[in-house]
């Protein structure tokens, strides 16, 4: 699979961080912790070049502990909860130090860090939670920032929201299923029944117990019946089976699942 692909509003967003890199001492890369390598957008590492940038990983509620556990071994790196408010001031412990790690002059204005990241994983979220109020919108699809906005965070700190952008060409399949899965690209530019066969046979290898409750039944078809996705006719809704599966994932009902390997293991 070789997704051609790259919508406007994504070429847009790639000039304007490009040009508000100028305007900011430091760079959040923000990823999603249930794919801390894949959701890490190689385009955006190019574009912010040297400005200090740190990794952060949100969704560490829906992932995984062990493999977060593991990934994080290498240090450099945080995985937060932002649906925890308690992870506010270790975030910004995490962030003060590395802007003063980083830099050697320190400026009279507040600090000023850029969040970037692939659609959904939180950006504005984070934002938010680091605001102490809803400033920025968040909605639980892709695509929901439209364009850049500056939230004050506190006297010390200003923060940039940005538009979530991709890749233009994804190249690898298992990663466009994985990102998919996780609701980082629009359902509609992968067919949902597809990405959630997919997402069966992984866990199917990888995490059996969270297909337990469908039973020894035959994929798609026992989610659809376990799960009553039937059509008017009577038969079995798959389409309707795959979306209620990947629902279930998204929102951890299936337990906390990791898509990606160990560090470099995709
Ligand atoms: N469970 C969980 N949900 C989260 C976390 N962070 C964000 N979310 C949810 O993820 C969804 C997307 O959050 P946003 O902040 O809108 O994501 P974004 O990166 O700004 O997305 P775009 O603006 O579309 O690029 C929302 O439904 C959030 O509530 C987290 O740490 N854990
Ligand atoms: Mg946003």
């Amino acid at each position: 699979m070789d997704i051609h692909w790259f919508p406007g509003h994504m070429a847009k967003t790639r000039r304007l961080i490009s040009e508000s890199l100028k305007l900011v001492d430091g760079v959040i890369h923000l990823a999603d912790a249930r794919l801390p390598e894949s959701s890490q957008n190689p385009l955006l590492y190019e574009l912010t070049g040297n400005k200090p940038t740190m990794l952060v990983l949100a969704k560490a509620d829906l992932a995984d502990p062990h493999k977060t556990r593991q990934w994080l071994a290498k240090g450099g790196t945080l995985a937060v909860s932002l649906r925890d408010n308690k992870v506010k001031q270790e975030l910004l412990d995490f962030i003060h130090t590395n802007l003063e790690r980083n830099l050697r002059k320190r400026f009279a204005r507040p600090w000023r860090v850029m969040v970037v990241g692939i659609p959904n994983v939180g950006k504005s979220t984070l934002i938010n939670l680091l605001a102490g109020r809803r400033s920025a919108k968040v909605g639980d699809r892709p695509g929901i920032t439209r364009t850049r906005q500056w939230i004050k965070i506190s006297a010390e700190m200003e923060m940039l929201d940005t538009p979530g952008i991709l890749w233009p060409k994804l190249e690898d399949k298992s990663v466009s299923y994985k990102l998919a899965a996780a609701g980082c690209i629009r359902d509609e530019i992968l067919p949902i029944m597809e990405v959630a066969k997919w997402l069966l046979g992984f866990l199917g290898e990888q995490y059996p117990q969270a297909l337990a409750r469908f039973g020894k039944g035959d994929g798609l078809a026992a989610v659809a019946e376990k799960m009553g996705a039937v059509s008017k006719g009577g038969s079995l809704d798959l389409d309707k089976a795959a979306e209620l599966l990947l629902r279930d994932f998204r929102s951890g009902r299936l337990g906390r699942i990791t898509l990606d390997g160990e560090q470099g293991v995709k």
